[in-house]
């Protein structure tokens, strides 16, 4: 007698396994709730620190390029320079042809006479990647 109590015992103070439909159900709008308030704040974070890279590198780039034309012309720079031509020859103005790379995968380009600038405007065409828009970044500007 006193040993089917004991095994009676036992058994109702086994720990339960497994969730609740409940559970589940709570568990689930709590993360449906917090990536619906993180997300949005996250996707803004990442754009603004692209955006902040773009407008870095336009002017790094920029400073090369007036680099190039102190070192390379008699003052101004010929329609058919390239950024590309920054990164050639045996002592080249930027390490890398990947910093000729927006944040968003697309070539930066230069622009000769500029329209922003007087000589020439080296341009970040922006999430969009295409020319035009509010979204282009251009150096010197902002
Ligand atoms: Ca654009």
């Amino acid at each position: 007698m006193q040993r089917t109590m004991t095994k009676h015992l036992t058994r109702s103070q086994a720990p339960r396994r497994g969730f609740t439909l409940l559970e589940v159900i709570i568990a689930v709008t709590i993360v449906a709730l917090l990536a619906t308030l993180v997300v949005p704040r996250l996707t803004r974070f990442l754009q603004g620190a692209h955006e902040d890279k773009a407008t870095a590198e336009v002017n790094s780039l920029a400073n090369a390029v007036r680099l190039y034309i102190t070192q390379n012309t008699t003052g101004n720079l010929d329609d058919d320079f390239t950024l590309e031509m920054l990164v050639e020859g045996d002592d080249p103005y930027l390490d890398n042809s990947a910093d000729l790379i927006d944040p968003w995968g697309t070539p930066y380009d230069i622009v000769i006479p500029g329209e922003q600038n007087i000589e020439f405007d080296v341009i970040c065409y922006g999430p969009d990647q295409r020319q035009g828009g509010e979204d282009d970044i251009i150096h010197g500007k902002r």
